[in-house]
């Protein structure tokens, strides 16, 4: 039986990180985490560009050109939605999940989600570095294992 799964090492990969500006308190929180983990396994700073973007909304049209690009071999898409009075909430968290699962699909390249939809503002800053850890730092974990383990089945 020959089984494959992706190790932690990010020496010599190139990612890409967009960040949405909406929430960017605690969008500056999930990109901290993210960076500090690729980082700490291994990547180099000058390997690490980082897009903002306004909002959650534009992260999959933006992780489709950079991972069209070439210049990848991960993209980290990170933002924050919080729910409020009007349905815009499901709208963009479904737009933005769907988007960017689709970038992966098409592309090949490893597009992980790291976008917070929460309820409350509180519920978000317990996913961005607190209570419930830091979904930047998860989505970065994510990036650097399916980056080796797509260069291994691919
Ligand atoms: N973007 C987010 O990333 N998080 C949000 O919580 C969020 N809330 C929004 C609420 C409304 C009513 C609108 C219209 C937009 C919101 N956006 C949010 C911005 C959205 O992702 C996008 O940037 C803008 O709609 C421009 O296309």
């Amino acid at each position: 039986m020959k089984t494959f799964e992706g190790k932690l090492a990010a020496q010599g990969r190139k990612f890409g990180i967009i960040v949405g500006r909406f929430n960017d308190f605690i969008g500056k929180e999930l990109l901290s985490g993210a960076t500090d983990c690729l980082l700490r396994h291994g990547a180099s700073e000058s390997d690490i560009e980082v897009v903002w973007v306004p909002g959650s909304f534009e992260i999959p049209m933006t992780a489709n050109i950079l991972a069209q690009s070439g210049k990848f071999d991960g993209i980290l898409c990170l933002g924050v939605l919080i729910r409020g009075n009007t349905p815009h909430f499901d709208f963009i968290a479904a737009e933005a999940s769907k988007g960017i699962g689709q970038v992966g699909i098409s592309t090949g390249v490893a597009t992980t989600y790291g976008i917070i939809t929460a309820d409350t503002i509180e519920q978000a800053i317990e996913r961005a570095g607190t209570k419930a850890g830091n979904k930047g730092w998860q989505a970065a974990m994510a990036t650097i294992e399916m980056v080796d383990l797509l260069k291994q089945i691919s």
